[in-house]
């Protein structure tokens, strides 16, 4: 299935017109269609850009081409990659060309998957690829790039080590029952498999925080009818993405739009107005506004600085007080009709005064949601997450066996518990993992890389 004796050549670089387009080959023959390409006929030198001309059927090209001699290049094998000016004719003419000279057409991520093949990078560090390639925020670009430079990868083989060791000992002292000798003392592996699984907990509790630089956070515009929530959403998604009218009760279903605000990767939605007695349409609008404010991440409480500050408005106020929050006193263009000993920011939906500001304190609650330090290990894959889940759960089922029992639970049962564990864990990182399943990874990244 996952051959990699034959060279494969995809163009790297993105789709359509640009400055310079890549076109890459890798495998065993990537030297030799290298010279087909080109009509050199001395060795490549290594990692040096040579410059070429690269000939066709149909058009000549200049271009620089760089030999990458295998194992140290990124797919482990011999990789050519080939320069040339970026129109899609020259580079689907090389690629043409390279494959008359023996290279086949590369399957989506199948550079990556080599590289994972031969031991380059592990499966995490390949997914954490796909993912530095299709990031859309910086903290996505920050969780993918410490992924694939091998952190997690680290943290998981600490605790892989953790618990290999403790199943060689437990084996070894199964081996000899009668002598009653024991390699390790029942109290040892308690505190090691305690402090295994607290190791793992707290990488499996990065997940919330990691889904939410995966997914975005759910930043919800609230505040009751016509103070400009629709204005200022707009505002922030720049563009007429809702509805505006000076008619109150104007919203009345959700509106969102996944957008990076000042960095933060935000699901961000606007709601129907809050109010009570309103029509059957109006009324099940504010039934959604309520359901997404509880489950917002992040609340965007929006009041009008032209009117006096209602009951619902304080009672939404204190609703939100202890929660991820930012107050908006919108229609900073108008008179102000309150002043405020609160921390709103003044804001003109209609001039944009103020967006920019805005915009700049929804990313801050959002970088502070979830806790933890910004610059440590991030689960951002669900898969891992499941993964480390289970792992965690034979590991605790272990170690409270253990409590429970005194001591004296059967070797047998510990060591059950810690294989259970490892399988999971070396199928997050690949050591273990079913051919259906790399498929599944792998077809999820573009051709080429
Ligand atoms: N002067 C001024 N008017 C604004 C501002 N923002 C919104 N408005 C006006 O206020 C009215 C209501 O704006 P919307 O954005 O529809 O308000 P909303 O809160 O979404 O209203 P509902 O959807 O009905 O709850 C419109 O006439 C807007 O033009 C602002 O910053 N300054
Ligand atoms: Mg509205």
């Amino acid at each position: 299935m996952f051959s990699t004796d034959d060279t494969i050549v995809a163009v790297a670089t993105a789709a359509g017109h640009a400055g310079v387009g890549l076109v890459r080959v890798s495998g065993p023959a990537a030297a030799s269609v290298g010279f087909g390409l080109t009509a050199r006929t001395t060795a490549w030198p290594p990692r040096h850009a040579v410059r070429v001309s690269v000939a066709t059927v149909d058009l000549t090209a200049d271009a620089l081409a760089t030999f990458f001699p295998g194992p140290a290049s990124y797919t482990g094998e011999d990789v050519l990659e080939v320069s040339a000016h970026g129109s899609p004719v020259i580079l689907a003419a090389i690629v043409r060309r390279s494959i008359e000279l023996g290279a086949r057409p590369a399957r989506p991520g199948e550079f990556t998957l080599r590289a994972f093949i031969r031991g380059k990078l592990d499966l995490v560090q390949a997914e954490a690829v796909r993912d530095l390639v299709a990031a859309v925020s910086p903290a996505q670009v920050r969780a993918a790039a410490a992924q694939l430079e091998g952190s997690l990868s680290a943290a998981l083989v600490q605790q892989v080590d953790s618990l290999r060791r403790l199943e060689t000992l437990l084996e070894a002292s199964m081996d000899f029952p009668d002598e009653g000798y024991r390699f390790i003392e029942p109290p040892e592996v308690h505190a090691a498999l305690a402090a295994v699984a607290q190791g793992m907990a707290c990488l499996v509790a990065t997940g919330g925080r990691g889904q939410l630089v995966r997914d975005g956070a759910r930043v919800v515009i609230a505040g009751v009818p016509n103070v400009g929530k629709s204005s200022v959403f707009n505002a922030l998604v720049g563009a007429d993405r809702a509805i505006v009218t000076p008619i109150a009760g104007t919203t009345r279903d959700l509106v969102s739009e996944r957008l990076v605000i000042d960095g933060a990767l935000v699901v961000l939605t606007d709601t129907a107005g809050l109010r009570d007695g309103a029509d059957v349409v109006e009324a099940e609008g504010v039934r959604r506004a309520s359901a997404a404010v509880d489950t917002a991440n992040v609340v965007v409480v929006v009041l009008d600085g032209s009117r006096v500050m209602s009951d619902a408005e304080r009672a939404l106020l204190a609703s939100v007080a202890d929660r991820a929050h930012v107050v908006v006193r919108n229609k900073a263009d108008l008179a102000c009709a309150w002043i405020d000993g609160t921390d709103a920011l003044p804001v003109s939906a209609r001039s944009g005064q103020g967006v920019p500001a805005l915009a700049a304190a929804i990313a801050r609650a959002v970088s502070g949601l979830g806790g933890g330090d910004a610059e440590s290990v991030l689960v951002t894959n669900e898969r891992h997450r499941v993964l480390l889940a289970r792992a965690l759960d034979h590991v605790r089922h272990a170690a409270e066996g253990m409590a429970t029992s005194g001591h004296q639970l059967p070797e047998e049962f510990v060591v059950a518990d810690i294989r259970a564990a490892l399988l999971a864990l070396e199928e997050v990182t690949g050591r273990r993992t079913a051919d259906a399943l790399l498929d599944e990874i792998f077809a999820g990244f573009c051709i080429g890389k």
